[in-house]
């Protein structure tokens, strides 16, 4: 939020200026890859940004591709503080009539397959033929900003200097449920800047590529040759979320193989139920270092969104995708509500004693934990 006073929630009121906080805007944490960004670069400093926004200046500078203000309207959507969270719906509101417009790409492997690099190359690709590009990455595994465990050499050097482009780093902290309304909600602000490409990073491994898969339109699963699927960490169940297989780093001495590997993916491909209806995943290959095989993925994206388009599965995806985030949201709620409810609190660890001891079964626990969450109502027909 750049330099901002800030007092925690339990200060009194008549407190005076013993409790304030300068928060000054320092060196955000990078994360594999992604440098810490919170404005578009030296260029964007020149421009006189108000340290308080209102609802309206962040609508406005956000239509208007004001760098500055599109990062506090992000930091805004992804602060927890209830107060920010009221504003950011506000703004989130009024942005909503503008959003849609991109195409949304996730794209995942394991670390080192080399997705930073080829978001690089990709991006410069893209922002060259005039396209405005927003990479994002989503990290629902870690709490804390954190590098990639191999091979983190690349900082998207080249493509955060590109005046079309925009990086930021996975919101930290919090539920997977929180780094997803986070993320979510940090696309639209994109779309409704401008942006009509969005690149969105996994990071780590596990539950992030269902979590990305459903919040993009086209998802993009990096392979390797040389290494056994196992080492890989690629299950069935994540070839089956793809849209296409692309085996990177298909240069100098790879290259034979790498082919050899897109065969034997396309083998496999043909057996698996495809990601999305009407739509063959194939099998590619690329090298994210010399470029080849760039273009023609982007192509693939580009016939994607026009097959899907034109059958409407875009645009039911697009809905669905939606209301499953509605409805996940909900759950989360309840989730919390229950949890956190003092009865609960408090009756929880007898209950849970009392089946470890044998003396209360599972089912009728159950019941208790809902009589202890619901008042005193009987809870008879579970
Ligand atoms: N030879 C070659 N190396 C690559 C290619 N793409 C990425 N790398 C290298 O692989 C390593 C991991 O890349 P990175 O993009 O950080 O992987 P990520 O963890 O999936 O984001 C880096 O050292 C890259 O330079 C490629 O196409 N060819
Ligand atoms: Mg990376």
């Amino acid at each position: 939020m750049g330099e901002e006073r800030q007092r925690p929630e339990w200060v009194p009121g008549k407190a005076g200026d013993a409790y304030t906080t300068y928060i000054m805007e320092g060196v955000e944490g990078g994360h594999d890859g992604m440098p810490g960004q919170s404005g578009g670069g030296p260029s964007c400093l020149a421009v006189a940004v108000p340290r308080r926004l209102s609802v309206d200046d962040y609508v406005q500078g956000v239509r208007a591709g004001n760098r500055v203000v599109l990062a506090r309207a992000i930091t805004l959507v992804e602060s927890n503080s209830p107060a920010h969270m009221e504003t950011a719906q506000e703004v989130l509101k009024q942005l909503l009539p503008y959003t849609g417009g991109s195409v949304r790409v996730g794209i995942t492997g394991v670390p080192g397959a080399g997705k930073s690099t080829f978001i690089e190359a990709l991006g410069s690709l893209l922002c060259d033929r005039g396209h405005k590009v927003a990479v994002l990455a989503v990290d629902p595994s870690s709490s804390v900003t954190r590098g990639s465990i191999l091979g983190d050499k690349t900082r998207m050097e080249v493509l955060s200097r590109n005046k079309n482009a925009f990086i930021r780093p996975s919101p930290s902290g919090g539920t997977l449920g929180g780094v997803t309304r986070k993320s979510r909600e940090t696309i639209l602000v994109c779309e409704a800047a401008g942006f009509d490409v969005i690149l969105i990073e996994t990071m780590g491994v596990g539950q992030s590529e269902v979590t990305v898969r459903s919040m993009v339109d086209f998802f993009l699963l990096i392979l390797l040759t040389g290494a056994g699927d196992e080492l890989q960490g690629i299950k069935k169940g994540v070839m089956e979320l793809a849209d296409a297989v692309l085996i990177n780093k298909a240069d100098g001495d790879n290259k034979i193989r790498a082919l050899a590997a897109r065969e034997d993916y396309a083998r496999v491909l043909r057996y698996l139920q495809p990601a999305t209806g009407g739509w063959t995943t194939g099998a590619y290959t690329c090298s994210a270092v010399t470029g080849e095989g760039i273009a023609e993925i982007w192509s693939v994206i580009e016939e994607f969104r026009r097959v899907t388009a034109e059958s409407g599965v875009f645009y039911a995806r697009r809905r669905s995708q939606m209301m499953d985030w509605v409805y996940a949201m909900v759950l989360e709620h309840l989730k919390a509500g229950f949890f956190n409810h003092p009865g609960v609190v408090e009756a929880a660890p007898r209950i849970e004693q009392a089946v470890l001891d044998g003396e209360l079964s599972a089912t009728m626990a159950v019941r208790e934990l809902l009589n202890a969450f619901e008042g005193c109502r009987n809870r008879r027909n579970l």
